[in-house]
């Protein structure tokens, strides 16, 4: 009783009331809190999005737009406000500018065809001197003369341009340069009248597919450039070539592309080795009127490469190849290319074509030189080749006795026996009976 009383004393010796403490002291706590608070948000969390945690902003958006309300007019200042990650949403017009994509933005264009980047003759016209930058949606035009080109990636990589129109810049539509581990895809890269409209300088691991490369003066340059991926692009009526593969540019593949009505060279290949070209349509090319840019593929100094299931159609003259050794099918019954000039039958098949019937693979090799040829060249393109009518064993469209005299031929046969016969297996079981029988017989007469 004593005690308590005298530390109640105490206490109020202070002259500080118990209440009034707890307010005062919850007070000092909310002042501290507002100010500690107020002084960090900024460098906290971006010293927080450079460690890469999960404190990094919420992406922030941008609109622009030339004629209407918008966070900026030009897409210049939209990208020196953003920080990385955010988008950059533009409206459509015209945007009379040289950009620099210096930080890893997405940018946006409202519609391709209306959303434009012109550089009204002078400079580049899009930049992109930082990695992880996405862009589409754009027409980007009237770049200035080189070294100057429409759309540059220089020492990028991881980004992707996808969707855009890249089309009469002065010099050329698109380069990368030193850049590695790009998407270049689904853009239309036309009309660049001077040089190649899209080149790879010393860049690797990019990807470059379902692109329209047309009416450029030459389609794709590959320089010093390796493990790169051109695929399923259209690469057409440019002027000259198609595309270049040049000066130790290794381990490439190109696959899947048109490559037709070039004027010079469909596929050009020089001092380079590891590359596959393989099944692409290469077709009417080198009718441009220059005596020497007349094939559909030309090698030159240039081995170990592989170039199979290719078709050759009507090139002005198919084939070139000097002072190179490169395979130029992929075995049996794989095949190898497909040539429209190819004079040989099929009457026999296996890997030496020494058996009875027909398989889809001409009886002999189409002889390149002395140190090239296609082993087995196929009868039909290989677009139809890999996937004819069920029963056209032989691939000359058609189902009808050839076929039959095939299977009979190959007749219960499977793998290790020596009258196999691998397109005889149409239901590919491996083994050859009733059941492709029945399969040829349900088609015959089909054409
Ligand atoms: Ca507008
Ligand atoms: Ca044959
Ligand atoms: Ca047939
Ligand atoms: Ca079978």
């Amino acid at each position: 009783m004593t005690n308590l009383r005298r530390k109640g004393t105490l206490l109020n010796n202070l002259g500080v009331g118990r209440r009034l403490r707890w307010l005062l002291l919850a007070s000092l706590i909310a002042i501290a809190i507002i100010a500690y608070s107020a002084a960090l948000p900024t460098s906290w969390f971006r010293s927080a999005e450079v460690a890469g945690t999960i404190f990094a902003p919420p992406a922030h958006t941008w609109i622009v737009d030339d004629d209407g309300p918008a966070h900026f007019q030009t897409i210049q200042e939209a990208i020196n406000a953003a920080t990385p990650g955010d988008t950059i949403y533009v409206k459509a017009g015209v945007y009379y500018e040289n950009i620099i994509v210096n930080k890893a933005v997405s940018l946006n264009g409202e519609n391709r065809d209306n959303t434009i980047i012109d550089g009204l003759g002078t400079g580049t016209g899009v930049n992109i001197t930082s990695n992880n930058v996405a862009m589409s949606g754009f027409t980007i035009t009237n770049s200035g003369w080189w070294p100057n080109t429409g759309i540059c990636l220089y020492k990028s990589s991881n980004s992707r341009i996808t969707g855009n129109n890249v089309m009469a810049n002065a010099y050329s539509n698109l380069e990368l340069l030193w850049s590695s581990s790009n998407v270049i895809s689904e853009n239309n890269i036309t009309m660049a009248p001077y040089d190649f409209s899209l080149s790879l300088w010393w860049s690797s691991n990019n990807v470059i597919s379902g692109n329209n490369i047309t009416n450029n003066n030459n389609g794709v340059r590959i320089y010093r450039a390796s493990y790169n991926v051109v695929s399923d692009n259209n690469i057409s009526a440019n002027l000259y070539a198609g595309i270049f593969l040049t000066e130790w540019s290794n381990d490439n593949i190109v696959t899947g592309n048109n490559i037709t009505y070039n004027g010079g060279h469909g596929i050009y290949m020089d001092w380079s080795s590891g590359n596959k070209i393989v099944g692409n349509n290469i077709a009417n090319n080198g009718w441009g009127g220059d005596p020497y840019l007349i094939y559909g593929i030309y090698v030159g100094w240039t081995s170990n490469n592989k170039i199979f299931h290719n078709t050759l159609i009507n090139n002005k003259q198919q084939l070139y190849s000097i002072e190179s050794v490169n395979i130029w099918d992929d075995g049996y019954p794989s095949g190898g290319n497909y040539w429209s000039d190819y004079a040989g039958v099929d009457l026999y098949s296996g890997p030496y074509q020494n058996l009875a019937g027909g398989d889809g693979m001409g009886d002999m090799p189409y002889i390149i030189d002395g140190n090239n040829q296609d082993k087995y060249p196929l009868m039909s393109p290989y677009e139809y080749w890999s996937n004819p009518i069920p029963g056209d064993i032989n691939r000359d469209t058609r189902v009808n006795y050839n076929d039959l005299f095939s299977l009979a031929s190959a007749y219960g046969s499977t793998p290790e026996k020596p009258n196999w016969n691998p397109n005889a297996d149409i239901n590919h079981d491996s083994r050859v009976n009733y059941k492709d029988l029945y399969i040829l017989a349900t088609n015959y007469g089909k054409t």
